[in-house]
């Protein structure tokens, strides 16, 4: 098997500049971007820059610069968003892999959704 990273996914064409976003934070390794169909007031995308297709293939292949830099922007997003515990209500955090997690882009990417109340998501 192995991770395959498809280089022509939407992800990395907005990386590449070749569609537009926008940009809510950019690092040196991470990019924060609006989902372009909003589930909630705060609906965020958090990208490594780097081609990574889940998070268990980021952890196993990424540099220790990178994953810093990476789980710090995130925070740094929930933040600007104003949705940390400490000035806020909250948030999630989710992100689909494969198949089974229902992964419409196979670029890692973590969702931030707040601004209301998301529901219990096991029934
Ligand atoms: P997932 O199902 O976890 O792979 O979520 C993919 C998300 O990407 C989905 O919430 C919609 C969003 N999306 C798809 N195409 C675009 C795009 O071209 N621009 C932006 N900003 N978001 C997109």
């Amino acid at each position: 098997m192995g991770y395959s990273y498809d280089d022509q996914n939407i992800f990395a064409k907005i990386l590449r500049g070749e569609i537009p976003n926008t940009t809510v934070l950019e690092t040196e390794h991470t990019l924060a971007f609006r989902d372009l169909y909003p589930q909630a007031p705060t609906h965020v995308l958090v990208i490594p820059k780097g081609p990574y297709i889940s998070y268990d293939h980021f952890a196993a292949a990424a540099s220790d610069a990178e994953i810093v830099d990476y789980t710090r922007a995130i925070g740094e997003v929930c933040r600007m968003e104003g949705v940390t515990l400490d000035a806020n209500d909250g948030f999630r955090m989710i992100s689909n892999a494969g198949e089974h997690g229902v992964q419409e882009v196979p670029h890692l990417h973590v969702h931030i959704l707040g601004g209301r109340s998301m529901g219990r998501m096991v029934q």
